[in-house]
């Protein structure tokens, strides 16, 4: 009996999962598997042939999907994010290192078995940067790739070695063998900014202020932002994150001159982000009450990044700039989600 091909989706009750799912769907040409701790939300359940709630570490969970699935692309979205990891570094490297060591052998396993490398897309994060001091970060040009890689987190050190990783999978493993293994994992992989979306809000991350701030002044709620007003990193809308996952999965691989690509669509700071709500939501009661340890975080995250890379390589550009993601995208969108 052969075995179907799919896309597996890890994480995919999570914020980027919906929208991919969403987002696979509309297209039509695949079918999605999807494995998350918590089940499905019931509205994605008809959008997925199969899924699965449980752990990514559980070999016995994801060696039964694939008896029954040839993976042909993995999105692995399943991650504790930065802020949620710093309560619980241990259990954060166990899911976000242990987890996609799994995760790239059984991809490596699947192209072996099917002839074809496997793609394994996976988002990283501006939480891969970490800036010493406040005076270099406002003194800094928009980062490189590998420019200012020390992080100061449990999740962005994960997020700089999984890189590593995925490039050492896609191009070196097993150099030393007298017959290589296998045709590889074709592993790809972006780094997000901070993301906003109209239909989640987020949990556990440190960008979470933005998206916060807009969710509740749509509900009607008062917000206390948790870092200072001139805090500023970049940010991109949730659809622009889901269209990069897919432009990045669909490029030829030979147009790729590297594995690991910025992204980003603006920067603004905290105050210029709640200026923006204000224009949607003019009674929006929003102040700042600004929680040390998480602005000292975020104090390490660039104000800016280079994402020519993506642009040259594979033809990144985002679809919402600050205007268009307020006024065309996020605001409609909320608002109408919250009557
Ligand atoms: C977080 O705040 O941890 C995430 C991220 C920037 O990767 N949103």
């Amino acid at each position: 009996m052969a075995r179907r091909p799919a896309v597996l989706i890890t994480g995919a009750n999570g914020e980027v999962g919906h929208g991919l799912i969403e987002a696979l769907a509309a297209r039509g040409d695949c079918d999605v598997v999807a494995v998350d701790l918590h089940p499905l939300a019931k509205s994605l359940r008809p959008l997925v042939v199969n899924w699965q709630a449980g752990d990514i570490l559980d070999e016995q969970l994801m060696q039964r999907l694939v008896t029954e699935y040839e993976v042909t692309t993995l999105f692995h979205l399943a991650a504790l994010l930065s802020t949620r990891a710093e309560y619980s570094p241990d259990i954060a490297h166990e899911v976000n290192v242990t987890g996609t060591l799994h995760l790239l052998k059984l991809a490596h396993q699947q192209s072996s078995w099917s002839g074809r490398r496997t793609k394994f897309i996976f988002p990283s994060s501006i939480a891969a940067y970490g800036i010493q001091s406040l005076e270099e970060k406002a003194a800094l040009p928009p980062l490189k790739e590998w420019e200012q890689l020390a992080p100061t987190t449990m999740y962005g050190c994960n997020k700089v070695y999984c890189e590593h990783l995925g490039r050492y999978y896609a191009q070196h493993y097993q150099q030393l063998a007298a017959r290589p293994s296998g045709v590889g994992v074709d592993f790809r992989s972006v780094r997000f900014p901070g993301l906003i979306s109209a239909e989640t809000i987020p949990s556990g991350g440190t960008s979470d202020f933005g998206p916060e701030m807009l969710h509740a002044a749509a509900k009607g709620e008062p917000y206390a932002c948790f870092v200072r007003p001139d805090t500023t990193i970049p940010f991109m809308t949730m659809s622009d994150a889901v269209r990069a996952l897919l432009m990045l999965h669909r490029a030829p691989e030979e147009r790729l001159k590297q594995r690991v690509y910025n992204i980003t669509s603006f920067s603004i700071s905290a105050d210029e982000f709640r200026l923006e709500v204000l224009k949607a939501f003019p009674g929006a009661e929003i102040c700042f009450d600004p929680h040390a340890q998480r602005q000292a975080i975020v104090d390490t995250w660039p104000r800016t990044v280079d994402d020519e890379p993506a642009r040259r390589d594979w033809g990144w550009q985002p679809e919402h700039p600050v205007e268009v993601a307020f006024a065309e995208y996020l605001v409609p969108r909320i608002a109408a989600r919250y009557g």
